[in-house]
C-alpha cells in the first residue's frame, strides 16, 4: 500500500464559516509543517488542536485551526491532519495548492476511505455505509446507513462464515486423508448449519426490497390510456401544477418524475405519455418510454376513465404490463362525472378479467376525491415491506448480488451432500459459498470492485 500524503477538502466546495482540509499519509506532519511555522508538529501528542497562521512561504494564507491524529488512532490510520480555514472556496484552494507544493498530492475520489478499508479499520460494507450516511436524506436512510456502519451486515455474516470455515477445514482434511475413507465433516451437522445460513440469506435478500425503498424510494409508475388524468392525478398528489394538463390526447409525451414523501417514506411518482398506438414519432418514444417505466417500477398506478364504455383495452394494456413482483393499483378516475352506482360494476369487471391481486380506487383528481387513499395504498406497500426492528436491511445492490450468489451456492452444496457426490466436489462448492458471503465484507475483493465502489465516493471522503 502507498502511503504517500493526500490532501483533499473534506467540506463541501462553497462558501461556510468553515472549510476543513484534510491531509493523510507517511508525511502528513511534515508536509504542513512547512506552511505552519508557529510549532514543532512533530512534537505534538495525538488528538491535539493547534492555532496559528497557514503560510505559503513569506506570505500568510489564512489563520487555521490544526488537528493531529498520529498513526494509527486516525480514520485512515495513517498519520493526518485537518485544517480548519475561514470558509471561503478561494483560501481552500490556496491551501490546497500550497500542499502540493509541499509535497502532498491531491487525493482521489473516495481515497481516504480506500485507505481506512485496506489499512483494515473498516470491512468493505462499511466504508460503503459511509457513503450512504452522507447521502442519507431522511430518518430511514440514515438509520440503516448507521447501523451498517456499525457492522450490522459483517457481524451476520462473518458469524455464519466462520461456522462454514469449520467445515470446508473438515472437508479439506479428509481429501487428505482421501484413501482411508474417513468422514471428518458431520453430514447432518453440516445441513443443519446449511440450512440456517439459507434462511438467514433468505431474510437478508427479503429485506432487500424494503432496504431499496428506504435507500432509491418507491417507483411508482402512472399509467393509462390518453386523456386517462395522469397528469392531473400527479399534480393532485403532488400538490402543484408541475405537469401540463390538457383535454387533447397525447399531452404528455416524455416521461415526468417527482419525488414525494408519505410518512417519512420517499415515492418516485413517474407520470407517463397515455399508451396508445400513434403515427406521432415523439408520441410513441414517449410511449415506449413508459413501458420501460414500469418495467423498473415498484407500483403500477392504472388510470382508468370511469366513463369508459369498453374496458378491454385497458384491461388488455393493464395484463401486458403485469409481473409478480409489480404491485397493481386500479384507480378509475374522473368519478365526479359518473353515478356512484358504476362504482362496483367497473370494479365487477376488471375483477373478472384480472387474475392478478390488485386494489381498486375510485378518485377524481380534480375534486381532490379518495387521493388520501391511494396514498395510504402506497404507504401501505413499503409498511408491508419493512422488516422487525433491529434486523439488518440490505440497501446495496452488490450486497443483494452477493447473497443471492451465496444463496445459489449453498444450494449446491446442499444437492452436493443429497447426492454424496464426490468430496473434491462438495469442498469446492463449500469454498464457492465462502467466496460469495466473503465477497460483501471485503474478505474476498479485487481491484475492479474496490475501483467501482471508490470511484463513486466525493472527493475528501
Ligand atoms: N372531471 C374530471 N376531469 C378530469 C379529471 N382528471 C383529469 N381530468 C381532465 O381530463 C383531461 C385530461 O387530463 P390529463 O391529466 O392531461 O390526462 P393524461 O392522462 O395526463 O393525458 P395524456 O398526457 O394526454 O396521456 C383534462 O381536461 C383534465 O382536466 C377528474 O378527476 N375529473
Ligand atoms: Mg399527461
Amino acid at each position: 500500500m502507498n502511503n504517500d500524503t493526500i490532501c483533499a477538502l473534506a467540506t463541501a466546495n462553497g462558501v461556510g464559516a468553515l472549510g476543513i482540509i484534510r491531509v493523510s499519509g507517511n508525511d502528513a506532519l511534515p508536509v504542513v509543517q512547512k506552511s505552519f511555522p508557529g510549532k514543532n508538529l512533530v512534537k505534538q501528542k495525538s488528538h491535539t488542536i493547534h492555532y496559528g497562521y497557514f503560510m505559503d512561504g513569506e506570505e500568510t494564507i489564512d489563520e487555521v485551526m490544526l488537528s493531529i491524529f498520529l498513526a494509527p488512532k486516525s480514520f485512515t490510520t495513517e498519520n493526518s491532519v485537518e485544517i480548519a480555514f475561514h470558509g471561503s472556496p478561494h483560501i481552500g484552494k490556496r491551501i490546497l495548492e500550497t500542499l502540493i507544493k509541499n509535497g502532498a498530492r491531491m487525493a482521489k475520489a473516495g481515497e481516504f476511505t480506500l485507505r481506512a478499508f485496506i489499512n483494515g479499520r473498516i470491512d468493505l460494507s462499511q466504508a460503503e455505509a459511509i457513503a450512504d450516511v452522507i447521502a442519507s436524506e431522511n430518518e430511514a436512510s440514515r438509520k440503516v446507513a448507521i447501523s451498517q456502519l456499525k457492522g450490522g451486515i459483517t457481524n451476520e455474516i462473518s458469524l455464519l462464515r466462520t461456522d462454514l470455515l469449520n467445515f470446508v477445514s473438515l472437508i479439506e482434511l479428509e481429501l487428505d486423508f482421501a484413501e482411508e475413507d474417513v468422514e471428518f465433516a458431520d453430514r447432518t451437522a453440516l445441513t443443519q448449519l446449511l440450512n440456517k445460513i439459507e434462511v438467514k440469506l433468505h431474510s437478508l435478500i427479503e429485506s432487500f426490497q424494503y432496504g431499496n425503498a428506504i435507500k432509491n424510494g418507491t417507483a411508482v409508475a402512472i399509467i393509462g390510456k390518453p386523456n386517462a388524468g395522469k397528469s392531473t392525478l400527479l399534480n393532485a398528489l403532488l400538490k402543484e401544477e408541475r405537469a401540463i394538463v390538457s383535454n387533447i390526447a397525447g399531452t404528455t409525451r416524455d416521461t415526468i418524475e417527482e419525488i414525494l414523501h408519505i410518512k417519512g417514506h420517499a415515492f418516485r411518482l413517474i407520470d407517463t405519455a397515455g399508451l396508445r398506438e400513434t403515427a406521432d414519432e415523439i408520441e410513441a418514444i414517449g410511449v415506449k418510454k413508459a413501458k420501460e417505466k414500469v418495467e423498473n417500477a415498484n407500483i403500477l398506478v392504472y388510470l382508468a376513465d370511469a366513463g369508459t364504455k369498453d374496458f378491454s383495452e385497458d384491461i388488455e394494456m393493464i395484463k401486458s404490463l403485469l409481473r409478480d413482483d409489480l404491485k397493481l393499483i386500479i384507480c378509475a378516475t374522473k368519478i365526479d362525472e359518473v353515478v356512484p352506482t358504476q362504482y362496483e360494476r367497473i370494479e365487477d369487471i376488471f375483477r373478472k378479467e384480472i387474475a392478478h391481486e390488485f386494489d381498486f380506487i375510485t378518485i377524481s383528481a380534480v375534486e381532490n376525491q379518495n387521493i388520501q387513499d391511494l396514498k395510504n395504498e402506497l404507504s401501505s406497500y413499503v409498511e408491508q415491506l419493512k422488516v422487525a426492528e433491529n434486523n439488518v436491511v440490505i440497501t446495496n445492490q452488490r450486497h443483494f448480488e452477493a447473497l443471492q450468489k451465496s444463496l445459489h451456492a449453498v444450494h449446491k452444496v446442499n444437492e452436493a451432500i443429497t447426492f454424496q457426490i464426490s468430496t473434491e466436489l462438495l469442498a469446492y462448492e463449500l469454498r464457492n459459498a465462502l467466496e460469495h458471503l466473503g465477497e460483501i465484507s471485503g474478505e474476498v475483493t479485487n481491484d475492479e470492485v474496490l475501483g467501482n465502489i471508490f470511484s463513486k465516493f466525493c472527493i475528501g471522503k
